[in-house]
């Protein structure tokens, strides 16, 4: 509510802020909880609050920007069924002044939190940070600051419904104090997500309050009341009715393209992890889960991914791929070869499906240097008593003598080397 204090009562009440910071929590019943967590509850209904590090949302450019201004309710479509003490609901009523409910007539709120649960004009609640807020839209577009934003996001069955309050303002001031924090709805599991981001002192210090309530205002916890600064700032909470979830999320891997019968890629290979938390779970905090990995290079290639589940539970997994981007290459000797043009086509293919094709042209020919490589390989090949190769050999050279008879030799020449190379 707009409130046109002087500017001395605005000093006084920015001389009491050293004390208010103290006046932290009327915590419930709070007791330390694994890794350093604060638990509060179960409540009746066996809500149980837990503590966790900050984990805010970022929210698309296609994200609602809501149009109250201060001390409003807007009515905002879930996305999904939300189960909320055991009532399944599809629309949510997202109030300026840091709260929301699934109760359609429900007040605004204004002007301070008040204790939970406790039977008033706001029940059915969620209240992240409910106080004198005031978002810079709206008829509030001239004194206060900042937007309250809505997205689901995700993908079924783990999408969010997010309420933004991003970087807006105390009542009412455009130029003081900014607040960030966001109500998250999970679908499946219907836990619900309070996360922190700044929050600034109130210097008019009104109270603040942080927890849930039931439709008739009876059963509920409270997170805090008070001044929160201190106990909120830059954490979240996690509230769910169900089991304590201690088991981490698990992955089931898969690859794309898919490995061939040798388990072999020629190209870079992306793994879509594939995340899920155990039945009953918490379910995965999706904007903690590694989505897909692409590799990079050849070889044997680790890939590695973590995913934390709601609770705070983070899983570890890794997968190896083998990638394999270079053509084979080709060779042959040409000694074989008959004297003259020859052109030659070879292809090859690797187990990882890479293939070369390689034609070359070339042209043989005989010199005094060649022709003695030639009698070495018949004279090697009769030590080793692989005559066959041998043979064939001599005739290779046979038909090389009779093809350059008259030509690179003389006739005489030819019937020399012939008749030594056959005693060989
Ligand atoms: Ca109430
Ligand atoms: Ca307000
Ligand atoms: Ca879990």
């Amino acid at each position: 509510m707009r409130n046109r204090t002087s500017r001395r009562g605005i000093l006084a009440a920015l001389g009491a802020l050293t004390a208010d910071v103290s006046l932290f929590a009327l915590m419930g019943t709070g007791a330390a909880g694994a890794a350093g967590a604060a638990t509060i509850g179960p409540d009746s209904f066996g809500y149980t609050a837990t503590s966790t590090s900050e984990s805010l949302r970022t929210l698309s450019g296609g994200a609602l920007t809501l149009s109250v201004g201060d001390d409003q309710v807007q009515s905002v479509p879930i996305g999904f069924p939300f189960s909320f003490y055991g009532t399944s609901y599809n629309d949510t009523y997202v109030s300026s002044n840091g709260f929301l409910s699934f109760d359609p007539g429900v007040s605004q709120g204004c002007c301070s939190g008040n204790t939970l649960p406790q039977p008033d004009a706001v029940n059915n609640a969620i209240s992240a940070f409910w106080t004198d807020v005031c978002p810079g839209t709206g008829y509030s577009t001239s004194y206060c600051y900042g937007t309250i934003r809505t997205e689901t996001i995700g993908t079924t069955p783990n999408r969010e419904f997010v309420a933004d309050y991003d970087i807006v303002s105390y009542c009412c001031s455009i130029s003081g104090p900014r607040l960030k924090f966001q109500i998250i709805l999970h679908e499946t599991t219907n836990v619900i997500q309070l996360q922190y981001g700044q929050l600034d002192l109130d210097p008019y210090s009104r109270t603040q309050a942080a927890g849930i309530e039931d439709a008739a205002g009876t059963t509920g916890l409270q997170i805090g009341l008070g001044e929160l600064i201190g106990l909120l700032s830059h954490g979240g909470w996690i509230i769910s009715s169900g089991p304590t979830d201690t088991d981490a999320p698990i992955a089931t891997p898969t690859q794309s393209p898919a490995a061939n019968g040798a388990g072999w890629n020629n190209t870079d290979v992306t793994v879509s992890w594939n995340w899920a938390d155990e039945v009953g779970g918490s379910g995965i905090d999706a904007g903690n889960c590694t989505t897909s990995s692409v590799s990079a290079g050849e070889g044997t290639i680790t890939l590695a991914a973590t995913c934390a589940d709601i609770a705070g539970n983070v899983g570890n997994a890794t997968t190896t791929v083998m990638v394999d981007k270079t053509d084979p290459t080709v060779s042959a000797a040409a000694s074989s070869l008959s004297l003259g043009s020859h052109s030659l086509t070879a292809t090859a293919t690797d187990v990882a499906g890479n293939t070369t094709t390689t034609t070359t042209s070339f042209t043989v020919t005989v010199d005094g240097t060649s022709l003695c490589v030639k009698i070495a390989q018949i004279v090697k090949a009769q030590a080793k008593g692989q005559t066959k190769v041998a043979a064939n050999v001599l005739g290779a050279l046979d038909n090389e003598l009779r093809a350059q008879t008259g030509k690179a030799l003389t006739a005489a020449e030819a019937a020399l080397i012939s008749s030594l190379a056959a005693q060989l």
